[in-house]
Formats: C-alpha cells, sequence, structure tokens
C-alpha cells in the first residue's frame, strides 16, 4: 500500500543503451535537463516521486505549525507563524507546479497521497504539544530541510532547481525564527528552558530520521547521485546538519536526548547514536501518532474545495468558449 506510486509511468519505453549513454554524458557535463528534453523514463519516474514527496510534505507540513497560529503568545510571534505557514504552502505549489512539468497532474498527485501510495515526511507525523515545539521545528525540522535542500539548487532537472532557491531562502528565515524562540524560551524563567528542553529531547531524533534510511538501505540513493538529482547522500547530509547543529544547542544551554553524541576529533565529525528505525519505518508506513489525523486533515481540505475546482474550470471554460466566439464573430 505504501510503495511509492508510479504516475503516468510507461512500460513500453525503447531505452537502448546509446540513449541512456548519451543521457548520462549531458549529466556529467552538469547540463540541466528541462522538460521537452528527452530523458530516462526511469529519471522522470523518480523526479515525480521526489518532487510529489517533497511538495506533499510541505502542505501536510503545514499543519503541525497551523495548529498554534491561534495561540502564539504574542501579536509578533503570530505574524512570523502565519507567514511562515503561508510560505510552505507557497513551496507546495512551486513544487507541484515542477512535478507538473513531467506530466503529471496536481490532481492526480494529490490522489496518489490521499490513497497512501505516496509519502510525505515522517516528520510531520508527530504532534505539536506546546508553543516551544514551534521552536523547535523552526530550528530543528527547518534546520535539517536546508540542509537538504541547498544541494538541490543543483538538482540536474531545472524546473526542480530552480523552485529550490527560493525555496531555500524561504527556509533560512523560518530556521532564524525558530532558533529565535529556542533561544528566548531558554533565557527565560526555569520552567520555560525546560519547555525548550522537552521540545528538544522530542524532535531532535525524528529530524535526524527526515534525511531517510541509511545509504545501505537507500533503495534510490545511487541511481539519483549517478543522475544528480542527489548531491550527497543520505548520511553525509545527516551528518552535515549534526555537525552543524550541536553547537546551536550548546549555545542554548541545552542538551540533546543522546548519551553517544560526542565530538570524534580524528573524523572532524560529532559521533552520534543509531537511530530508532523501527520507529522511521512504523511512522513512514502509516503507524505515527499524527498519520491517520494529518491525512484526515488533507481529505477534508480536498473534499471542501471541490467547489472550488470546479467553479474554476467552468470559469476557465466560459472564458475559452467567449474568447472562440469573439474570433469567429471577427472573422
Ligand atoms: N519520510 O531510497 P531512499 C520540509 C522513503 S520538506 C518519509 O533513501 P530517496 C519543509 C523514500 O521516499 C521535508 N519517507 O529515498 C518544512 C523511499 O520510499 P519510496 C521533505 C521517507 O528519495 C519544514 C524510501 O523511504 N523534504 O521539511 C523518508 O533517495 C518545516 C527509501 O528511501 C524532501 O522531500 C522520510 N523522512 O531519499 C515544511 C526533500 N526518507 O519513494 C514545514 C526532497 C525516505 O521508494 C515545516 N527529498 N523515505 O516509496 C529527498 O531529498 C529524498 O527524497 C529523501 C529520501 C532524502 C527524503
Amino acid at each position: 500500500m505504501y510503495s511509492q506510486g508510479l504516475i503516468g509511468a510507461k512500460t513500453d519505453s525503447a531505452e537502448d543503451q546509446a540513449f541512456l549513454d548519451a543521457f548520462q554524458k549531458r549529466i556529467d557535463a552538469e547540463e540541466k535537463i528541462e522538460p521537452n528534453d528527452p530523458m530516462p523514463e526511469g529519471y522522470r519516474r523518480t523526479l515525480v516521486r521526489q518532487i510529489g514527496q517533497h511538495a506533499h510534505s510541505e502542505i501536510v507540513g503545514m499543519l503541525p505549525e497551523g495548529n498554534w497560529i491561534t495561540r502564539a503568545p504574542s501579536l509578533r510571534r503570530k505574524a512570523a507563524l502565519l507567514a511562515k505557514v503561508q510560505d510552505e504552502g507557497g513551496h507546495g505549489l512551486y513544487l507541484y507546479s515542477a512535478a507538473e512539468t513531467l506530466g503529471v497532474s496536481r490532481e492526480e498527485m494529490t490522489e496518489e497521497l490521499l490513497a497512501g501510495k505516496a509519502k510525505y515526511s515522517s516528520i510531520f507525523n508527530y504532534p505539536t504539544l506546546t508553543w516551544a515545539d514551534i521552536g523547535a521545528i523552526g530550528w530543528l525540522v527547518d534546520g535539517a530541510a536546508i540542509m537538504n535542500q541547498i544541494p538541490l539548487c543543483r538538482c540536474s532537472y531545472g524546473p526542480y532547481a530552480r523552485a529550490m532557491i527560493r525555496v531555500c531562502k524561504e527556509e533560512s528565515f523560518h530556521q532564524r525564527q525558530g532558533y529565535e524562540i529556542m533561544m528566548t524560551l531558554a533565557n527565560g524563567t526555569p520552567e520555560q528552558k525546560e519547555m525548550a528542553q522537552d521540545a528538544l529531547n522530542r524532535w531532535w531524533w525524528p529530524s535526524l530520521m527526515m534525511f531517510g534510511p541509511h545509504d545501505s538501505d537507500s533503495q534510490h540513493g545511487d541511481q539519483s547521485m549517478r543522475w544528480k538529482i542527489k548531491r550527497f547522500t543520505n548520511d553525509e547530509l545527516r551528518q552535515q546538519f549534526v555537525d552543524s547543529t550541536v553547537p546551536q544547542g550548546e549555545f542554548l544551554g541545552l542538551t540533546f536526548p543522546d548519551p553517544n553524541l560526542k565530538w570524534n576529533e580524528e573524523r572532524g565529525h560529532y559521533d552520534f547514536g543509531e537511530i530508532d528505525w523501527d520507529e522511521f519505518w512504523r511512522v513512514v508506513k502509516g503507524g505515527g501518532p499524527m498519520n491517520k489525523e494529518r491525512l484526515a486533515a488533507r481529505q477534508k481540505a480536498w473534499d471542501e474545495g471541490a467547489w472550488v475546482r470546479e467553479a474554476a474550470l467552468a470559469h476557465a471554460e466560459k472564458r475559452k468558449a467567449r474568447a472562440e466566439a469573439a474570433k469567429m464573430a471577427a472573422e
């Protein structure tokens, strides 16, 4: 049920070795692949899968934080959070548009999500229990998203790479607003500091899971690296994230929930403990604390938006008919 759908997959594509080699040569020469260029079906399918998953993540990712807009502690915090959540909606739309250049519609992608065939990031299946969680999401979840997305600005597929440039700029603002919330709490009353610590305790491991399985278990990793869709492996990005985030947590005076986390002078990196992969796969396969609620919320929004889609279509048809009538009258 949870294998990613391959929308529009062609099974009869005749791709001989010469075609595949010529394509790889373009990739190796760092040429951007554009929508009308010939491309292997596997390349197209990989992009539809990844960009679709990414788009769904942005849209589902609006839900945990949206939960706190009405309860933000000040007008300033509310305005910033509102802007952040709106940005995420915008990111989802750029990404759906980028995927549409590969011949799938947003409607098809949404249907795959609602049918449980398309994935979205595991991180959004955890609940936001306190205001500190909004700080932790900005700091850690957006921080992890940036680490993963900066290299995607150099992805071989032009529309995805270009969409990522603006997305990364906005994610950077999101990360700072989250860190600022954490800083305020960490320097506040003992109760506020405890809230920040509790949020770090709950969000740290799920944030590390955002980077995906170990390289040895990453089904698509090698091929995506060869096609320069991915520029770094899951484990490389996870390590970069740990290395840059731990000093930030130490500056806040907080403790990471990992007794094995320590600087390794020889490697020039932090060592860290093993991720609970059973939990990761359980959440990916629909068994996380909030999976059902998240999909139910998306289903409700889709159902309630049906009249808007119908009205937009009827309006577009009317305009087209009017334009055609005007053209005929002029002839
Ligand atoms: N959750 O072979 P790999 C954000 C799946 S945006 C769920 O290594 P790949 C902004 C994977 O799909 C966050 N599923 O796969 C924001 C595959 O399943 P499939 C989203 C996961 O594609 C912030 C299977 O496991 N970012 O946070 C996860 O080479 C704050 C095997 O994995 C993106 O989507 C997971 N964590 O590498 C919004 C970035 N990890 O498809 C609101 C673009 C793996 O065969 C608030 N995506 N899987 O059925 C990527 O870079 C890649 O797709 C990876 C996975 C790195 C996520």
